[in-house]
């Protein structure tokens, strides 16, 4: 069954970090939100310095009432540290929490790849778009 999603509120919570990433992420979101029937005036875009900031984020938008559901977005890109585990751990955990936490969908859309062609591939590239993929799990959501 489709369901009229109309008056429902998405909350997108968009990472700077490899900012090229994130916002083709951004658009597939957006333009997948809107294909599934949310109103554009009903997609609120908020944005956060780097990937860890998205639990934070996703939780204070989660928290407003008039919020659905809340897809976060972000790039994490392997370097020569192990600084990349600890922010994928830290954000995976975050997300987790904002979503049990508020009992809503807080949808995890965050790469995290070993370097940027495997990011691009994954943002509109040759293997989609996970953007799209994080919105269509929100809809999803919504109809539960
Ligand atoms: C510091 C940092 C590094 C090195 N790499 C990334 C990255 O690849 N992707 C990302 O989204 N954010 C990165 N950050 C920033 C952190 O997410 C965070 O903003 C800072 O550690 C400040 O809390």
């Amino acid at each position: 069954k489709k369901v009229d999603l109309s008056s429902r509120k998405v909350a997108i919570v968009v990472a700077s970090w490899n900012e090229e990433i994130t916002e083709s992420l951004y658009e597939g979101a957006f333009n997948a939100l809107i294909e599934g029937g949310i109103r554009k005036s009903n997609i609120i875009r908020k944005d956060v310095p780097g990937s860890f900031e998205l639990s934070l984020g996703g939780l204070w938008m989660a928290e407003r009432k008039e919020i659905d559901a809340v897809i976060c977005l972000g790039c994490v890109i392997q370097g020569d540290t192990p600084h990349f585990d600890y922010i994928c751990q830290a954000v995976a955990y975050g997300i987790t929490e904002a979503g049990l936490k508020t009992r809503k969908p807080v949808i995890f859309g965050v790469l995290t790849t070993l370097n940027k062609a495997q990011a691009l591939d994954r943002a509109g590239g040759k293997f989609g778009n996970k953007g799209e993929e994080a919105a269509l799990t929100a809809i999803q959501m919504l109809g539960f």
